[in-house]
């Protein structure tokens, strides 16, 4: 594999994550492999093998299969200026390796693991300081944003060192919070997961974990362009490990700052706490945001592994979205 890309130099400037649309490799391309995959009949070499362990939950035999049933949705259009400057992660690598704490600790296991999770009919809420709270159906707010709809392709940089390039579907965060009107008195948002301990094997195996999970932004972090309310990746409904049926995505963070299955949303004052930080505040911190120079206490932040790969790559600052939100953090 060839090392990183550079940005092409152009003469209008191009913001970093517009590159060359060839450098990502079409999603046609990785249904073909797919398609090539089932012929040679891989797919049921690996049912069989689960099949074989007696006490293992019932794996479903594709990870997609674990995507859940959502009103058919047009194609959204791909905003162009955003293209990585990486291949894009085949979809079956992205869908069986997961961080999703709540269906455990084993990241090749959540997609096995998630199927009981009911993701419809979901309501997510509004609360706090804001001048629209209450409860909204999801399908009924996705028609409402319907018209921001698009697909983004961005990098994704989990704290683990481990990262991905995918296309997500979804709306600007900032519409939502233009629909629920924050007052003035609103700095931060609190975003809170979903919790069916039932359907979530996770919860009851870390008790010490302080269910539901918890994250926030602050105001200004949330109606960033770049912050996406995710519906979807690779053109269809989110599956379920990936946080159907909607989720945040901010992709200068490090990825568990991006919450998933959202059910409320809630206008504070002051900085809230947040899930990872109030288990190990000396290893995650409030903000998590991308970068290489500073150290997590058990590894190097310098590069990142590719999971589809394993090649490394070097970790840029803000996830190489410096330029769009470096701004943020001046002073
Ligand atoms: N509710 C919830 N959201 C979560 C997590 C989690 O454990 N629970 N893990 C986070 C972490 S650490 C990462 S890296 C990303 C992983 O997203 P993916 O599995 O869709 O790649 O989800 C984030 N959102
Ligand atoms: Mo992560």
């Amino acid at each position: 594999m060839a090392a990183p890309r550079r940005a092409p130099i152009l003469i209008h400037t191009p913001p970093p994550w517009r590159l060359p649309e060839a450098s990502v490799t079409p999603r046609a391309r990785w249904l073909d492999r797919r398609a090539v995959v089932r012929r040679l009949g891989l797919g049921l070499i690996g049912a069989g093998l689960a099949a074989c362990a007696d006490d293992a939950p019932p794996r479903p035999a594709d990870p997609l299969a674990t995507t859940p049933e959502a009103p058919p949705r047009p194609p959204a259009p791909r905003d162009p200026r955003f293209t990585a400057d990486r291949p894009l992660t085949p979809e079956r690598v992205a869908a069986r390796y997961n961080n999703f704490y709540e269906f455990g600790t084993d990241k090749d296991a959540v997609w096995t693991r998630v199927g009981a999770f009911a993701t419809a009919p979901w309501r997510l809420t509004l609360a706090g300081h804001c001048r629209n709270p209450g409860p909204i159906d999801v399908d009924d707010l996705l028609r409402r944003l319907a018209r921001s709809r698009q697909e983004r392709v961005y990098r994704f940089r989990c704290v683990e060192a481990w990262s991905m390039v995918v296309p997500w579907t979804g709306v600007p965060f900032a519409e939502l919070v233009r629909l629920a009107d924050p007052k003035v008195e609103a700095t931060h948002v609190r975003l809170v997961t979903a919790m069916d301990a039932a359907a979530m094997p996770g919860v009851a195996a870390q008790p010490w974990m302080p269910w539901p999970y918890f994250e926030s932004l602050r105001l200004d972090e949330a109606v960033h362009p770049l912050a996406l309310l995710a519906t979807g990746i690779y053109g269809h409904p989110l599956p379920r490990q990936h946080g159907a049926p909607l989720r945040l995505v901010v992709p200068w963070k490090y990825g568990f700052k991006s919450i998933k299955s959202l059910v409320r949303v809630e206008f504070v004052a002051g900085q809230p706490r947040t899930f990872w930080n109030s288990l190990a505040p000396n290893e995650y911190d409030v903000l998590g945001n991308v970068d290489p120079a500073v150290p997590h206490p058990r590894w190097s932040q310098s590069t990142e592994r590719d999971i589809a790969t394993d090649e490394r790559f070097p970790t840029r600052p803000y996830n190489g979205y410096g330029d769009q939100v470096a701004g943020l953090y001046v002073g």
